[in-house]
């Protein structure tokens, strides 16, 4: 079962996803967390990607498709598929994708799309930061209501421009994301396991 999440910042991506690899046995390809090690390494990669992330921005396509290449081609016999978290995240990332998966023989099976209200981005997205407080771990430094309008204008932008063409290759299927975590988790099993 192979699987892409889209849908916009804070909506639970990286939430859902956590949930399906423990239940599914899926490998667990983030680009955000990707990033987000990177950047704490101090690589040449991170240091590259550091500004765009802080500023609410998307990195570059080439270095994000390098990323997931890397990951995707470290499958293991064991995963019994792979989840997307986060990625594609362009139209240009949709066709790598495409053409990757078509030379790895790893079809697609579903596109889960995330559905909610912006006010709602808002509220976990703070929550969230609260959270890190709290844990005595550091605030993502994206976590902020500035950088969110950002990154909500760059998913309107270019990612919402994922739906058409996933639709017209019938693998996009619509999930509630304002229902709490259990809810999704069980819509998003109910066309799994369809
Ligand atoms: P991501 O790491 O993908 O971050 P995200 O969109 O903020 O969060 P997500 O939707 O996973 O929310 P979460 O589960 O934490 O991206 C970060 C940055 O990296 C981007 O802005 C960009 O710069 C860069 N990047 C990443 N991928 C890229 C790409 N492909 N191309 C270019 N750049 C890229 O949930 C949020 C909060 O809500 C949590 O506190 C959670 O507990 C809570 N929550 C979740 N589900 C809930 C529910 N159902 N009810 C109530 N609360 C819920």
């Amino acid at each position: 079962m192979n699987i892409v999440i889209i849908g916009p910042p804070g909506a639970g991506k990286g939430t859902q996803a956590e949930r399906l690899v423990l239940k599914y046995g899926l490998m667990h390809i983030s680009t955000g967390d990707l990033l987000r090690d990177a950047i704490k390494a101090g690589t040449i990669l991170g240091r590259e990607a550091k500004t765009a992330v802080d500023a609410g921005e998307l990195v570059s396509d080439e270095v994000v498709i390098g990323l997931v290449r890397d990951r995707l081609s470290k499958k293991q016999k064991a995963d019994h598929g792979f989840i997307l978290d986060g990625f594609p995240r362009t139209l240009s990332q949709a066709a790598a994708l495409e053409s990757l998966l078509r030379d790895l023989a790893m079809p697609l099976d579903h596109v889960v799309a995330f559905d909610i209200e912006v006010g709602l981005l808002e509220e976990r997205i703070a929550r969230r930061a609260e959270q890190s407080l709290r844990a005595g771990k550091p605030i993502r430094s994206d976590d902020s209501p500035e950088v969110l309008k950002i990154r909500l204008e760059e998913f309107a932008r270019a990612t919402a421009a994922l739906t058409p063409f996933y639709e017209q290759r019938r693998l996009l299927r619509f999930v509630d994301a304002s229902a709490d975590v259990d809810d999704v988790t069980a819509q998003i099993g109910s066309f799994l396991e369809r």
